[in-house]
């Protein structure tokens, strides 16, 4: 069985970051260790969280696993609680990094134009920094503008989400794949780019009319998932993006559904069919 570590917070209720990663990357038959960078209560979108930032711990338990010889198939890392954990979780990567192993980055920090609530102006050039190591990033729109310092726009062509792909990946990682791009009313996907090969390639489905907090996690797990259990990138993205469509669609359709996360646990079947 593959195993991976998954570096972000615990959001002890809300239904994102390791809550999301752990049952999603379990489900798919890989084993998902984790390195937390901060519990909190809740997710930033409640007010009156609290927050324990673990930075001091990321270095003892790394040290920990590399004197036991422990290593691991890929490091996935999302939400990072400070800019003072971005020198902690690059020295991870280069301990860890090792033959084949796969080094994925979702640089979780804004939406919609905006930085998240705990984040000051100087923590995207520190996420650019996490970025430069990876093999695989996947910002949303708003995070790959704060990355790349090309204009955030909300109306855009094929050439402008090309050009943003391509200062993605001149950041370091060799793909770069962006989310919630859409070029037609209805449809909603990805759009990715191998800096290696020179190719792009695109998977849209449909744009459900509902945005709900969390989806980018679940998005990120699945494609982590997914190319654990040995599917291609294209491959990879396109199941994220199906299992993350069909959590909205089963949030929709359930009528006390809470308003800070999707009911991913109901599509769990769905992905586990999709596998075999
Ligand atoms: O879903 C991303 C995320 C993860 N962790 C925390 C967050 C957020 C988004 O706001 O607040 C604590």
């Amino acid at each position: 069985m593959k195993r991976i570590v998954s570096i972000q917070d615990i959001s002890c209720l809300g239904k994102c970051s390791l809550t999301v990663a752990l049952p999603i990357i379990s489900a798919m038959g890989v084993e998902c260790s984790i390195l937390p960078t901060a519990v909190l209560s809740t997710h930033t979108m409640f007010s009156g969280f609290t927050c324990k930032d673990l930075t001091d711990q990321i270095e003892p338990i790394a040290a920990h696993w590399k004197a036991s010889g422990l290593g691991f198939d890929a490091v996935y890392t999302g939400y990072l609680a400070s800019a003072q954990q971005v020198d902690h979780v690059c020295a991870f990567f280069d301990a860890f990094r090792r033959e084949g192993s796969l080094i994925v980055v979702d640089p979780v920090m804004a939406d919609n134009g905006k930085l998240y609530p705990a984040f000051g102006p100087e923590f995207p050039g520190q996420m650019a920094r996490v970025c430069t190591k990876a093999d695989l990033i996947l910002p949303n729109l708003t995070e790959a503008s704060l990355l790349t310092g090309l204009p955030y726009r909300t109306e855009y062509d094929e050439a402008y989400i090309k050009e943003m792909l391509q200062a993605l990946a001149a950041l370091g990682p060799r793909y770069a794949a962006l989310t919630g791009v859409s070029f037609e009313p209805g449809k909603l996907g990805v759009m990715y780019y191998d800096r290696v090969g020179g190719q792009y390639g695109s998977y849209f489905t449909e744009h459900l009319p509902a945005t709900f907090h969390g989806t980018g996690d679940v998005f990120a797990s699945t494609c982590v998932g997914a190319l654990m259990r040995g599917m291609t990138l294209g491959e990879a993205l396109a199941l994220a993006a199906d299992y993350t469509v069909e959590s909205i669609r089963l949030t929709l359709e359930t009528p006390d559904a809470n308003w800070y996360g999707v009911e991913f646990e109901r599509a769990i079947p769905y992905l586990v069919r999709r596998l075999h």
